[in-house]
């Protein structure tokens, strides 16, 4: 009797053991589920307008939903204009000032549309494609950028959107396929320990 009801005692240890063990992985792949399940749009990117006269960058791709702020960042006055036939036929025309149309803005600045010195304006990009704007006083010295709204990952160069969520399905579907397995074998093994473990004492 001694040495058999040692059994049950072990049995129950190493049960512990492996229930713990999955239920570390199974919060692991829990948490690493969430972390994927972030980032959306919503985020801010910059634009100079130096005394250079120039956009800077002069090249920028985003994510729909990311808001542009041209900041004049020197103290000659800039305007940030949509080239209107450079602009998704679905998306709203946008300017500094407000102007409804490019031939506006083009008419009412500088009264209208000026950012001045340390000024900014900005704009939010819900529509993709590809955007061509200009400044008005400028346009002619070749202050002219664009921008790509995508929602293709980034290929480098502005620091990602996607950066800092690595793609990680193929581990995860490991993971999971390991915590599932691990608590099957558990639940198996607790379904034998329950059935025959009792008659350790009696047999
Ligand atoms: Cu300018």
């Amino acid at each position: 009797m001694g040495n058999q009801s040692l059994q049950p005692d072990v049995s129950r240890r190493e049960f512990f053991q492996v229930a713990a063990g999955a239920a570390g992985v199974t919060g692991t792949v829990g948490r690493a589920a969430a972390q994927e399940g972030d980032g959306g749009g919503g985020e801010t990117v910059t634009i100079d307008m130096t005394d250079d006269l120039v956009f800077d960058p002069d090249e920028r791709t985003i994510a729909p939903g990311t808001t542009v702020v041209w900041e004049n960042v020197g103290g000659v006055g800039h305007s940030v204009t949509a080239y209107e036939d450079e602009i998704p036929a679905e998306a709203e025309f946008f300017a500094s000032g407000g102007s409804e149309s490019e031939e506006a803005a083009r008419g009412a600045y500088p009264q209208q549309g000026d950012v001045a010195g340390g000024e900014t304006y900005e704009h939010t990009f819900d529509v993709e494609g590809e955007y061509g704007y200009f400044c008005i006083p400028h346009e002619t010295v070749g202050m002219v950028a664009s921008l790509t709204v995508t929602t293709e990952p980034q290929g480098g160069g502005d620091g990602g959107v996607q950066e800092g969520l690595p793609s990680v399905p193929e581990g995860l579907i490991t993971l999971g396929v390991g915590a599932a397995a691990t608590i099957f074998a558990v639940f198996a093994f607790a379904y034998f320990f329950l059935k025959y473990g009792g008659d350790y004492g009696e047999g």
